[in-house]
């Protein structure tokens, strides 16, 4: 069941107004990243973050969000870093290996940076589960993402 990040506000003792985030997309399955992008940028600015302050970057795919993502961590005014890619199933075992290399990849760049990465991916069996999940009746993984960054910049 979703946990109660998924949607919505979450209370901040950080002054947001102050702080600096990236948004590294995937450009890959573009239609379902857009709208993830849109759910992560609006719940950042309803959360007080400066629209100057929400830089945006783009990678090929979700595999290149590691590395995308590294780059911008390691950037001194950076706070967190949100990464929004979606891999659908495909004929070939290409779903595994992004899956688990993405996940792997953003993981060591949390532990690297000591900076929140987030794992905005949607890793999914078609398009409408997707879509579903970027906007539709399961939420926007885009949105919590950004919420998930909040809380971990409140830890
Ligand atoms: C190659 C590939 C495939 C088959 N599927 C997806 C996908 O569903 N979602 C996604 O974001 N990217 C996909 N890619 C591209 C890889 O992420 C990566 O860009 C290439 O393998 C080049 O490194």
């Amino acid at each position: 069941m979703a946990g109660s990040l998924t949607s919505g506000s979450v209370e901040s003792s950080v002054d947001l107004s102050k702080k600096k985030f990236a948004i590294v997309v995937a450009e890959w399955n573009s239609e379902i990243t857009e709208a993830l992008y849109s759910g992560a940028v609006e719940s950042l600015l309803s959360h007080g973050v400066k629209k100057k302050d929400i830089i945006r970057k783009n990678v090929p795919g979700t595999f290149e969000l590691t590395l995308g993502a590294l780059w911008q961590a390691e950037e001194k005014n950076i706070d967190a870093v949100l990464c929004l890619g979606c891999v659908i199933q495909g004929e070939t075992p290409h779903f595994d290996y992004i899956c688990q290399a993405v996940a792997y990849g953003i993981t060591e760049v949390n532990i690297k940076t000591r900076k929140p990465v987030i794992f905005g991916v949607l890793t999914t069996l078609d398009k409408q589960q997707a879509f579903d999940r970027a906007g539709g009746k399961h939420g926007n993984k885009g949105e919590e993402a950004a919420l998930t960054a909040i809380k971990m910049l409140n830890f």
